[in-house]
């Protein structure tokens, strides 16, 4: 069996390559640019940039191995109709969701604000996720899209990572799936909030799951023993 080094101990990759999905959660311009959601709630918006190459070198690989790539967007209809006034009121923003920025309608789904960064975007065939919650399982097809493919390990990656990624991880988690956090692409507005999830997911022997650099799950990919599996 092919293992990973992880952190609070190795990580058990499944007997087949075909079982494990690389998760993007919500690299959207939203997010990451001047303009979108993440700077209307008073973020600074240009920590999340860091993580872009490491997830562009990871997400390379699995594509060169055929392997599944799971892209979410954070996303409402344009009528709002799947935006709770909760969500929309919260926090008293510049800009709420479906007011018109410089990018286009606000967190409202085709808007050019909404769509993921132009050096992650999808490929034909690889699965894109429209999920009006902050977790992918929330009003999604994810549950049946996975069991469809027998996919059982999930490794996670994405923005931002104690708010889309740990509660879409948690929710993977209660659901089963052998979950690992990649430490370096995934990121927050708050570097310390990323640094206590990192901490909160591999407590208590592994709570929610595991964490692990991308360099481990890169090695463990090119052996041939990876290739074998595939
Ligand atoms: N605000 C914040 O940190 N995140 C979100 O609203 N959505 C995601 O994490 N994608």
């Amino acid at each position: 069996m092919l293992t990973l080094p992880a952190l609070p101990y190795d990580y058990p990759l499944p007997a087949s390559l075909n079982s494990l999905a690389l998760v993007i959660i919500d690299m959207q311009r939203d997010f990451l640019e001047s303009g979108g959601f993440g700077e209307a709630l008073g973020n600074d918006v240009s920590h999340l940039r860091a993580i872009v190459p490491a997830l562009q070198q990871l997400l390379a690989a699995f594509r060169e191995r055929g392997l599944t790539v799971i892209h979410t967007l954070e996303c409402h209809q344009p009528d709002l109709e799947d935006c709770p006034p909760s969500k929309r009121d919260r926090g008293n923003p510049s800009l709420k969701i479906g007011d018109t920025g410089p990018m286009g309608r606000i967190l409202v789904r085709g808007e050019p604000g909404n769509d993921i960064i132009p050096e992650l975007q999808p490929h034909p065939g690889e699965m894109v996720i429209h999920k009006p919650g902050k977790g992918a399982f929330y009003h999604t097809r994810m549950q049946e899209f996975l069991q469809e493919r027998h996919i059982t390990h999930l490794l996670f990656t994405g923005v931002t990572t104690e708010v889309c990624v740990q509660t879409t991880m948690r929710e993977a988690n209660d659901r089963g799936y052998e979950c690992l956090l990649v430490e370096d692409c995934t990121a927050s507005y708050f570097p310390e909030f990323k640094q206590a999830t990192l901490e909160m997911v591999r407590a208590q022997g592994g709570i929610v799951g595991w964490t692990a650099p991308s360099s481990v799950i890169l090695a463990a990919l090119a052996t041939p023993a990876a290739a074998a599996q595939a």
